[in-house]
């Protein structure tokens, strides 16, 4: 896969040169370039920003060496054009939608993402226009709080989406079993030593029944998600959910009614 990254603080992406992801790309899974925005400028200021029209707080970022800088990386693109392919370019920002695992999975599947670190107030609104005719435009959220710029939100997605490309885990198997893949938490896990400042490992665990610790493990996922993620368990589908889901969710507050998932709270008794 190839990413380009432009910001005005290229520095802040060295930490993608760590651990997994650096190792994907000394192996070339991962061809990664991070460009800084102001080599597009013409001006002895390397200006970016500008005040904006209609007034308010801020600054906001001149179209002119957006355009330039992803102008530049459309064309070098190994997106073929000639099919109507289109490279893809993700710009982070609170007001775009959330991103979550399952967008981690479908961008790990693409050729080309681009991604473009806004800073102060954000872009000129044409730009993301005029970049939407040579690339499938995503503004992207990683969640409901507000950064002050795009580079840590393309941290997180850079290294949510490189994981899943192939090649980059040892073990594609730790991906299974892990916190939203089947749309649950993960369950608790233990290591030696088994008695540790007066805690006990599970017991079970040390049973080596195996069919017994699966079923320990889902019913702590289903504990854990209803509690800290209610919202998930209301998105499960009522199907992949066997007796022992059922119960495990009753004891969390959650009854299957009617072919749905309700909180036990909103049962009509009588
Ligand atoms: Cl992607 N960018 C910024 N600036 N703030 C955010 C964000 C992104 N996601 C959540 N907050």
């Amino acid at each position: 896969m190839r990413i380009d990254v432009v910001s005005i603080f290229p520095e802040y992406l060295a930490a993608l040169d760590l651990s997994l992801i650096g190792k994907a790309r000394r192996e070339n899974l991962l061809d990664l370039n991070v460009h800084d925005l102001r080599d597009y400028t013409h001006d002895r200021h390397r200006t970016v920003d500008d005040t904006p029209y209609g007034g308010g707080a801020g600054m906001v970022m001149k179209p002119e060496p957006w355009a330039a800088a992803l102008g530049r990386i459309a064309v070098e693109s190994p997106v073929a054009t000639a099919t109507g392919e289109k490279p893809i370019l993700i710009v982070p920002s609170p007001a775009g939608a959330v991103f979550d695992q399952a967008m981690a999975y479908e961008l790990a599947e693409a050729q080309h993402l681009a991604f473009a670190c806004g800073r102060y107030e954000g872009i000129d609104e044409r730009v993301i226009e005029h970049a939407s005719e040579a690339y499938d435009v995503r503004p992207l959220s990683i969640g409901d709080y507000v950064l002050n710029g795009g580079e840590v939100a393309v941290l997180a997605m850079v290294e949510a989406i490189g994981r899943l490309i192939p090649g980059v885990i040892g073990n594609p198997e730790s991906l299974v079993e892990e916190s939203h893949s089947d749309g649950l938490l993960e369950y608790p896990v233990y290591t030696k030593p088994a008695s540790w400042e007066g805690r006990e490992v599970p017991e079970v665990l040390l049973s080596g029944n195996h069919a017994k610790i699966a079923r320990f493990r889902r019913g702590k996922q289903l504990e854990r998600t209803a509690a800290r993620r209610p919202d998930l368990i209301l998105q499960l589908d009522p199907e992949t959910l066997n007796r022992h889901d059922r119960d495990a969710l009753w004891h969390s507050g959650f009854a299957v009614h009617e072919g749905k998932i309700i909180p036990r709270s909103e049962l009509a008794w009588g």
